[in-house]
This record gives structure tokens, C-alpha cells and sequence, in this order.
């Protein structure tokens, strides 16, 4: 396969204005009419240019017409990528294409499929020309006019984008509607339903007073579980307008929910596809997690309607246009929904666990990526996450009012249009009169900066010198790397630990001013704080001010002090990490040499304050739970080279289970303390509930049959789900107890008829670190719970065993290795997008011993030599091995 780059960018040399599709669903064959009005593009006169429209080989092309004649086959070429009609006439002229498909067949989930006996569509970003030819690039948008027509029985719901302006019955039990979508749009956001559907309705009446009926369609069964997402849905609206004055623009939102998906879900223009795991809840069948995931993605989903869809991407390389900004928003919502350090945390956490190692592997990529063989290989981590960082960069270094006033400069540029990255940094530039080009890097240079600090107080000059240093590691074909113009938020701690104020050397200080923006843009660069009374302890990127590493010569001692009386609650919860950290790495490095482990009593102490701020009144319980997690398996080994699981696990299982033991009559008492007689789902009820599984999860480590019989208690008398998948959690990795086995065999009894709960059943026991775990994982492969088919299940099972346990996945005979090779090779038969995704689990493979490196190089070796291997493993895996 070949990639595609974007230096090979060229705008189409033909437009289409207009769009008229005809469905004819069919259970053998669906008939797809196509009929587009076509106009050139370039100047009248010279030699006719082909027109290339994308195709697959799953369509078969049952006619072309132009003008109303049909074409002879003399007249295009049809290969495996598409149709070229070789010389179309000069003058606007209407094309009509139609093909036959078989939803029913199409495992891939892209184009038109079947879920649950339900068509729906995915065509993000390639799956149109699944259903017909097209020229399938998101910079060609036109307006779409959609029949549908099917068996009325079975399909009675027959849903497109836009408005409907007809329907009605016809002859043999079928029935029809068409759809009208009046903002033109690239075929990546069209989409159509036809099912068996109960629906939930509901309505909102913008700013401006347009009502809006919003309507969630579900399974007839799952009626009482939409509700939760009709409510979020009804915050985004609002807060959208509230907070960027965006208003909803059609008369009609509806949400389907099905469950067969890819991803999370999918923006089409009114038409939002859901996976349902991210509609369906209620306090017994979500935890309090769900339900948080729920609120952000239906908010995503429906800001893309702006950031997205009427200002959309020129091309796929600007992918982080819409979804880093998108992703921004999103956090931004639920920081004003939720406690915002918390959300803050959560999002860095993400950042660092996920996309740092994405950045420093060989699948490191810029936010806007310059080639690639499956554009679904690059709806990444990087693209999104990374690329929300990049859009809160502008935020920071232009404030709040700044960043608002690019945003309305780029919405009233560039409304109707598909636009690149660049044009999102001139509008901030331009609103702001500010000078950006130091920032551009952060979309063409792949790896994560290192930001490096060292401090010094003169107490006869009152001065405070921070001086700033940062490098960007090398990545794959990229070794040359510019500074990149980074915002640095400061704060000052005074001994008493409040927030001193603020005077930059060479800028007028602003009265009360106790965080300062540092704007640090070279290689190397001093910065001088002024009229400094007394040795400071630094807040050093508060907030996270910029997605980076971050190293500091601040001592254990300023750490303990940060982590006690900083008033950036992230940059708190920050210092307890950095502790931990260091703490955890030079136990870890005792362990490779076979030393004795000893604990840091500082450390101790430190937690055992923060596990009794929870006694204060008024305490920020979401906050302590956080305080108390400490790095994962997962980020400790992208610091330790080469990175060994064994030894890392027992490292980590020391100190924590050191903790528990230290710390174990606070956590009993905490966790009992936070134990409510009923369920509740205010932000206090959700927090407390979060402390008290927290010290329940850390008592689990003690290994005491009077927890276990704790934890299976609270297991049985569990009234909602955060509870009951906590306790049988905190018992699902204890391998000699007795009510482990009983608590998983009873949950699967209660919920087996829930496919939803029933991921959660597989995940959780994916990811035990049971010891040979997995033979229980083969096992569950031919459970009747498990779907290969299913991306939901497989994403438990399989992700759920990659991403949960280090120590049996990096098992050290390679069994682990062995059963991620098998299964992918099977799932990629059926789903290439979804197999990409598992087979990632090897991408790091050069971290590790030499012996895990070997058993992981083979079977990326084996993989890539596999006929018929999708292009989407393709492209990981022959990455990974360059
Ligand atoms: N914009 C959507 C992307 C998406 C997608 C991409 C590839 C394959 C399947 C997919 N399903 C949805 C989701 C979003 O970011 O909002
Ligand atoms: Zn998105």
C-alpha cells in the first residue's frame, strides 16, 4: 500500500453542488442511486480533466449515466480505488451513479452496515465510497437530498441528515422519506438509519428562539436508559451558547444509539450515531464513570456541529483542527459541569498514560500528520489529546477573552468552508494582533518536549531567576527540532504558603497578579521575578500549562510543601506525583538488582495527610481520591530503560501495599465514613463514593479474608453499578479467596442479558493480575459473553488484557504476546480498523528486555507476513518494525 501525503495536496478540479441519493434497502441487496450535479472547477477550454470518484471493491458499479445517457465502459475505468470517467464534458453536467452493496456482509462497521438487525452508516472518514462513488474528501461539499426506502415492518424508523419533507406508504409493505440537508457538507458527515426503534423526545429553544426538537432514538428496551443523555445534551446547547455563542441550527437533533461501533460515536449533521455504551445508563447498570464519559461525548458530538461541520477540514491531515478543538471544548464543558482540577487531572493523567508513549515510539506523529496508508490509523491520541493541549496553549497565552475573539474571527472567516490548521492560527493571531509563528511547530513536529527548570533566590537583590531550557526529542524522520513558543504559568509560594505577588523583570506588574504566564519560546531563556521578599517554593506549570516534561530542581521538601498549600489545585496533586514517582523509580531500580525494598516515611506521612483531609469539612473528595492513585505500571515503564514488568509490578505492589498497611485503619475509616445508606448522584454523593472505593481498592491490597469478606459483602448488598463493579473489582484480582470466583459468577447470573454490563464482566477479569491469566482470557474468548464481531467486546477482552496487566500480557514465556498475535490475525479478517487498534499493543516492543523484545519482534514479523492483511495492521505493524 501506498501512503498519501500532504505536501500532495491539490484542490479538486471538481465541485458538487448538489447531491440526490436513493436508498433501496434491501436484506439481500441494497440499490443505491447517486445522482450528483457536477460543475468544473477550473477555467473553461484546454483538455478535459478526469474526474476520480473513490470506490471500494465491496461496490458494485450497476450503472453510469451522464446527462441522462449512460455511459459506455469505454468511457471510465474502474479499478479497486475508484471510477475515473476519462473525459467528462467541460460544462456543468449531472452524473448519475448506482451501485449495489450488502450492508449485511460489511464487518468492516464502515459505509452502510447492519447493527442489530438495523442499517446504519460510519463514513469517517473513508466509508462513503463503501456505499457509492464519490470523491470522498472532506474539502468537497455539497448539499444532500436523501430517500430512503424499505420494508415497513421491519424498519418502521427511516432516519437521514436535515429536515424531512416527505414521507409515506407504498405498495409490497414498504414505506418512504426523504430528507433535505440544507448546509452543504463533505460525505463523511452523511448518514442514514433504517430500524426498529423506540425513541425519547424532548426540546430546546435556542437564544435566538428557534425550538429545536431533540429526539434519542434506542432499543424499544433500553426506553429507560436515554435520559441521562437527553440531559447532557441539553447542557451542551446551552453552555455552547452561553460560552461561544454558538447557536444549534436546525429544527431537528437526533441521537441513534446502536451497538455495533467503532468508536465512540459520530457528529453527522443531525444525525449523531452513537456506540450505545455511550447513551445508555442508569445508576444500576453505569457507574458514575459512564455517565461522566456519556455527558463529555454527547457534548463533543454536538459541538462538532460547529467545529466540525459547518467549518470542517480541507484535508484528513487537518484532522486535529476539528478534534483537538473539539476535544478542548469538550474538556472545557465538563470543567464547568464538574470540579474543574479534577477534570484537569483526569485529562493530563490520559495525556501521559496514553499519548507521551504514542509520542515517544514509532508510531510518533505531529497533530497534523504528513502521510499516511489508513487514515483510521490516525484518529489518535495524539491527534486528539495532544491537539486539545495545543488549542488550551492559545487559551493560556491569549486568556480567555483573546481566545474567544479568534474563535469568532475563525468562525466568521471561514463559516461553509474546509480549512487547514493554519487558518485556525491566523484567526487567533489576527483577532489577537499577537505574533504566533514561534507556536507553529506544535502542528509539524512529532515527540514531547522537555521543559527543564532550575531556580535561584538572591535575597540581597529580591530577585527570583527561573531558567528555562527545552530540547524535543528525536522521532521517526524527524531529527532536526526548533524550540516551540511555550506558555509557562508560574505561581510563588510564600513560607506561609499563600500565593505571593507577582512582578516580571521588564513588565509592569498587574496588582494582585499571583500567576504569571511565562511566554518561553527559545531554546534557552531566563526570567526574572522582581521584588521577591522571601525564598519562594515555584508552582511550576500550573494548570499544566503546556503538554510536556517537566523536570525541576525543587527538593522532596518544596514537593511535600507544594502538595500541602498550592493553590493550583492540579500543580497539587502534581507535586504528590512527582514524589511518588521518584520514589517508585529508585525502588524499582533496587529491585532489577535484587535489593531489599524500604519505604520513604515522608512519603507516609504525606499520603496519610492527604487520606485525613477527608475529615475536613468541605473537603474536595474527588481530589483526595486522585491524591492518593499513585503512577501506573503502564507510565513508570516508559521511564525505566530497558523496562522490565516483573520488576516493575513488584516495585509498585510494595509500595502500595505498604501504604494499605500503613495507612489501613485511616482507609477504614474513610471508607466507612463515606458509605451512604442510599445512592445518590449529586457531585458530593459521586465523590464520596469515589473516595470510599478508592480506600476499599487500596485495602484490597492487603490481602486480609476480613476485606475480602468486606468487599463481597458490599458486593451483594451493592444498590448501583459504581459500587457493585468496585467491590468485585477489588476482589477480582485476589487469587486464592473464595468469594472472588462466587462474586463473578453472580454478576454474570444477574447481567448476563445486558451486553453492555457484560463488557464490563470481560474487561474486569481481562485485566486481573491473577497469576497465568491468560488461560482465563483464552477461556473467555469462547464464552457466549464474547463477540469477536462485537469492537465493544473485543476492545474489553483483548484491550482489557493488553492494557491491564503488565505482568501477563509481557508474561515472560510469551504466551501473553502469542494470544495478541492469534487473535488479531482473527479479528483482522473481519475488522481492520479494530484489529489496527489491539495490534498496538506490540508498537512498543524496543522498550523492553531483550527477551520480550525478541517474542514481540516475532510476532510483528509473523503478522506482517500474513496474506491479506488489511492495510490498517499494515501500516502499524510495518511501522513499528522500521
Ligand atoms: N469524528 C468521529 C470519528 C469517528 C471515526 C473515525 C474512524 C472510524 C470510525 C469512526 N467513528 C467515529 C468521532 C469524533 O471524534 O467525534
Ligand atoms: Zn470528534
Amino acid at each position: 500500500p501506498k501512503p498519501i501525503y500532504l505536501k500532495d495536496y491539490t484542490a479538486p478540479d471538481y465541485r458538487f453542488a448538489k447531491v440526490v441519493l436513493d436508498f433501496e434497502l434491501g436484506e439481500e441487496v441494497t440499490v443505491v442511486g447517486n445522482t450528483i450535479s457536477v460543475e468544473p472547477t477550473f477555467a473553461a477550454g484546454g483538455d478535459p480533466r478526469p474526474l476520480f470518484l473513490n470506490g471500494d471493491p465491496t461496490v458494485e458499479l450497476a450503472g453510469v449515466e451522464v446527462n441522462g445517457t449512460a455511459l459506455d465502459a469505454s468511457a471510465y475505468v474502474l479499478t479497486k480505488k475508484g471510477l475515473t470517467i476519462t473525459a467528462p464534458p467541460a460544462a456543468p453536467f449531472e452524473l448519475k451513479i448506482t451501485t449495489k452493496i450488502k450492508p449485511q456482509e460489511n464487518t468492516e462497521l464502515e459505509g452502510l452496515y447492519k447493527s442489530s438487525g438495523n442499517f446504519c452508516t460510519q463514513c469517517e472518514a473513508e466509508g462513503f465510497r463503501r456505499i457509492t462513488f464519490y470523491q470522498d474528501r472532506p474539502d468537497v461539499m455539497s448539499e444532500f437530498t436523501t430517500r430512503i426506502t424499505a420494508d415497513k415492518a421491519k424498519y418502521p424508523v427511516l432516519l437521514s441528515n436535515g429536515n424531512l419533507v416527505d414521507s409515506g406508504d407504498l405498495d409490497g409493505g414498504k414505506h418512504f422519506t426523504v430528507w433535505e440537508d440544507p448546509f452543504p457538507k463533505p460525505a463523511y458527515l452523511f448518514a442514514l438509519v433504517a430500524g426498529d426503534l423506540g425513541m425519547i423526545e424532548d426540546k430546546f429553544t435556542t437564544k435566538s428562539g428557534r425550538e429545536v426538537a431533540l429526539r434519542i432514538y434506542v432499543e424499544e428496551h433500553n426506553l429507560d436508559k436515554a435520559d441521562w443523555a437527553m440531559v447532557s445534551l441539553i447542557k451542551s446547547m446551552k453552555w455552547d451558547e452561553d460560552v461561544f455563542g454558538l447557536e444549534y441550527d436546525l429544527d431537528l437533533f437526533n441521537i441513534v444509539a446502536v451497538d455495533d461501533f467503532n468508536m465512540g460515536a459520530m457528529e453527522n449533521k443531525s444525525l449523531n450515531i452513537f456506540n450505545s455504551r455511550l447513551v445508555l445508563a442508569t445508576p444500576q447498570t453505569a457507574t458514575d464513570m459512564d455517565y461522566s464519559a456519556i455527558e463529555g461525548v454527547v457534548a463533543h458530538e454536538y459541538f462538532h456541529n460547529w467545529t466540525g461541520n459547518r467549518v470542517t477540514c480541507r484535508d484528513w491531515f487537518q484532522l486535529s483542527l476539528k478534534e483537538g478543538l473539539t476535544v478542548y471544548r469538550d474538556q472545557e464543558f465538563s470543567a464547568d459541569m464538574n470540579s474543574r482540577g479534577v477534570k484537569r487531572i483526569g485529562d493530563v493523567a490520559r495525556l501521559r498514560m496514553a499519548q507521551f508513549p504514542q509520542d515517544a515510539g514509532p508510531m510518533a506523529h505531529p497533530i497534523r500528520p504528513e502521510s499516511y496508508i489508513k487514515m483510521d490509523n490516525f484518529y489518535t491520541v495524539t491527534v486528539y489529546e495532544k491537539g486539545a493541549e495545543v488549542v488550551r496553549m492559545y487559551e493560556t497565552l491569549l486568556g480567555k477573552d483573546g481566545f474567544r475573539k479568534g474563535m469568532d474571527l475563525y468562525f466568521e472567516r471561514h463559516d461553509g468552508q474546509a480549512v487547514t490548521c493554519d487558518d485556525f492560527l491566523a484567526a487567533m493571531a489576527d483577532a489577537n494582533g499577537a505574533d504566533l509563528t514561534a507556536f507553529k511547530p506544535w502542528y509539524s513536529q512529532a515527540g514531547t518536549p522537555k521543559l527543564d527548570v532550575t531556580t535561584e533566590y538572591d535575597a540581597a537583590a529580591k530577585t527570583f531567576t527561573m531558567t528555562c531550557t527545552q530540547s524535543t526529542p528525536t522521532t521517526p524522520g524527524q531529527s532536526d527540532k526548533k524550540p516551540v513558543l511555550m506558555p509557562i504559568a508560574v505561581g510563588l509560594l510564600a513560607s506561609d504558603g499563600s500565593d505571593m505577588e507577582l512582578t516580571l523583570e521588564g513588565e509592569a506588574g498587574a496588582a494582585g497578579e499571583t500567576t504569571k504566564v511565562l511566554r518561553f519560546s527559545e531554546a534557552s531563556q531566563t526570567f526574572v521575578f522582581t521584588d521577591v521578599a522571601e525564598k519562594p517554593v515555584p508552582s511550576i506549570l500550573r494548570n499544566f500549562s503546556a503538554p510536556v516534561r517537566l523536570s525541576t530542581d525543587l527538593t522532596q521538601e518544596d514537593l511535600i510543601f507544594l502538595m500541602a498549600n498550592d493553590s493550583d489545585q492540579f500543580n497539587r496533586w502534581e507535586a504528590g506525583q512527582t514524589l511518588t514517582r521518584a520514589l517508585l523509580l529508585d525502588l524499582v531500580e533496587k529491585a532489577g538488582k535484587g535489593e531489599e525494598l524500604v519505604m520513604d516515611q515522608a512519603i507516609v506521612d504525606a499520603m496519610r495527610n492527604i487520606v485525613n483531609l477527608a475529615k475536613e469539612k468541605g473537603a474536595d473528595k474527588a481530589f483526595i481520591a486522585r491524591a492518593m492513585a499513585l503512577p501506573s505500571e503502564g507510565e513508570l515503564s516508559e521511564m525505566v530503560v530497558p523496562a522490565d514488568p516483573d520488576v516493575i509490578h513488584a516495585a509498585r505492589d510494595f509500595v502500595v501495599k505498604t501504604l494499605a498497611k500503613e495507612l489501613k485503619e485511616e482507609l477504614l475509616w474513610t471508607m466507612r465514613d463515606n458509605t451512604s445508606e442510599k445512592y445518590e448522584r449529586d457531585g458530593e454523593s459521586r465523590a464520596a463514593r469515589t473516595l470510599k472505593n478508592t480506600c476499599l481498592a487500596l485495602l484490597s491490597y492487603l490481602e486480609d479474608p476480613e476485606i475480602d469478606a468486606e468487599a463481597f459483602r458490599r458486593f451483594k448488598t451493592a444498590d448501583n453499578m459504581t459500587d457493585q463493579i468496585s467491590a468485585l473489582s477489588a476482589l477480582s484480582g485476589r487469587a486464592d479467596c473464595v468469594e472472588r470466583e462466587e462474586a463473578i459468577d453472580a454478576f454474570y447470573e444477574q447481567w448476563k442479558h445486558d451486553p453492555l454490563i457484560m463488557n464490563k464482566w470481560l474487561g474486569l477479569q481481562a485485566g486481573a493480575s491473577l497469576p497465568n491469566n491468560v488461560e482465563n482470557v483464552k477461556r473467555l474468548v469462547d464464552h457466549p459473553a464474547f463477540d469477536i464481531k462485537n469492537p465493544n467486546k473485543v476492545y474489553s477482552l483483548v484491550g482489557g488484557f493488553v492494557g491491564g496487566t503488565p505482568i501477563n500480557f509481557h508474561a515472560a514465556d510469551g504466551s501473553g504476546y502469542e494470544f495478541l498475535g492469534d487473535i488479531v490475525l482473527k479479528i483482522d479478517k473481519l475488522n481492520g480498523g479494530v484489529a489496527a487498534r489491539m495490534v498496538g499493543g506490540f508498537t512498543r516492543w524496543r522498550k523492553y528486555d531483550e527477551k520480550r523484545q525478541e517474542m514481540m519482534k516475532a510476532q510483528l514479523e509473523r503478522i506482517v507476513k500474513t496474506e491479506g492483511l488489511s492495510e490498517n495492521v499494515f501500516e502499524i505493524v510495518s511501522k513499528s518494525l522500521e
